[in-house]
């Protein structure tokens, strides 16, 4: 893609980007970075309103965050957060003034709705974790097919929009009600592709957090990330935050469409998993993140002091019951001890913890598990799915002290 008319025909100033020069963001491009599993190679590029990022396919734009801005703060910026697309023909220009998202199905009144018409509504905010299911996929073993994530397919964002719900109750939602789906203005590139088109159950879209967002911490959604307008789904897999929004449908029956029927279902059995290279017997929609938690400051490898106080510290996260226990092993999971949590910014965001450790001298192992509100944790073991969704175990961080 030509990055300069891409700019152009999102409508962005040069303005938008500050002081970096355009050219210098482009030799940005030239860096590369490699992945911690085989064929992990992957370059450094920067998109228009975005850092560089970890590239994984450019047709469409797929960007990876580089895992150290995690632990910049426990908000992922807008210009750092990942970005993933299925399909091919994503919309390069949008108009904000004449962008309609139309709500028809089995409602009394359909609505053509503008921007002005959603940001005239009571507005929500919700601090929200939007994670890819295959977040990690590139870490399943045995391997298996998929977009190759390391661990930077999550962000945390303060989302603002309007709530579904009360759109739904402006246009009436009629009796037989019971599922409402989302189509975006991306297409696929032959006609044979599934269009990209999600569904929710009628009492979830209803349950007035369910929001279509026009803002992200503070400003208007970068292009990539679904502007002008997304669906924000709290405590659930990325797959249901569609972008673009410009369709809402409600139907009387189960959504049949490929992206729900096919696509991102997970083993319907409580670990969502089964024995490797197994295929499951019955299939769900994936639903709900699981509890997972992160060392942000010390990479795997990385030299400390011996002997020494050393800080360590990360981010944790569930899909809505809130963490409330974060623990950390300096013996590869033989002993634990509790981490402080930090600021509570609500039950989907990002909960940052800190702890302290003193090493003897040698090579010591790391491992961080949070546990959530229900008592739910990580495993210590690897769970595999066929999809390579859900990867939560207990991550190992390997540190030398010296
Ligand atoms: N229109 C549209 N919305 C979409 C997708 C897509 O392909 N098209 N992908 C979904 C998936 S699988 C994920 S993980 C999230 C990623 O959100 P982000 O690109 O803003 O990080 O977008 C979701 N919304
Ligand atoms: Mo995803």
């Amino acid at each position: 893609m030509d990055r300069r008319q891409f700019l152009h025909r999102v409508g962005l100033g040069a303005a938008a980007f500050g002081a970096v020069p355009w050219a210098a963001r482009m030799a940005r491009a030239q860096e590369s970075v490699t992945l911690p599993f085989g064929a992990g190679e992957r370059a450094l590029v920067a998109y228009p309103q975005k850092r560089p990022l970890i590239q994984m396919t450019a047709r469409p734009p797929q960007l990876e965050t580089p895992f150290s801005v995690f632990d910049e703060g426990v908000i992922t910026p807008n210009d750092a957060f990942f970005v993933r697309y299925h399909l091919a023909d994503i919309p390069l220009s949008i108009d904000p003034d004449t962008f309609r998202v139309d709500v028809k199905g089995k409602v009394d009144r359909p609505l053509s709705l503008s921007l002005a018409d959603l940001k005239a509504m009571e507005p929500i905010e919700i601090v929200a974790v939007n994670q890819c299911s295959g977040n990690s996929r590139g870490f399943f073993e045995p391997r298996v097919a998929g977009g190759q994530l390391a661990n930077g397919a999550m962000g945390n964002a303060r989302w603002r929009g309007a709530p579904l719900k009360a759109v739904l109750d402006r246009a009436g939602v009629q009796a037989s009600a019971r599922q409402v789906v989302f189509g975006g203005l991306d297409g696929p590139v032959l006609p044979a592709t599934p269009d990209f088109v999600k569904a929710l159950d009628i009492d979830h879209a209803r349950d007035g957090e369910v929001m279509l967002a026009y803002a992200m911490n503070g400003e208007d959604l970068p292009f990539l990330n679904g502007f002008p307008l997304r669906l924000v789904v709290p405590g659930r897999y990325g797959t249901y935050w569609v972008k673009h929004l410009n369709e809402i449908e409600v139907v009387d029956g189960v959504y049949g469409g490929f992206w729900m029927q096919s696509a991102y279902r997970i083993p319907d059995n409580a670990c969502a998993c089964v024995e490797p290279g197994k295929a499951p017997s019955k299939t769900t929609p994936i639903q709900r993140f699981d509890v997972r938690s992160f060392i942000t400051n010390l990479a795997d490898g990385a030299k400390v002091p011996a002997q020494a106080d050393v800080l360590v510290k990360g981010v944790a996260f569930d899909g809505g019951e809130g963490v409330t226990e974060v623990l950390l092993s300096a013996d590869d999971g033989v002993s634990w001890s509790g981490a402080r949590l930090g600021e509570d910014l609500g039950r989907y965001s990002f909960r940052e913890w800190r702890a302290q450790i003193r090493l003897p001298p040698g090579e010591h192992v790391l491992r961080v598990r949070a546990v959530n509100r229900i008592g739910q944790s990580q495993p210590m073991e690897p769970l595999w799915n066929p999809a390579g969704y859900m990867r939560n175990v207990t991550e190992r961080v390997r540190v030398l002290a010296a």
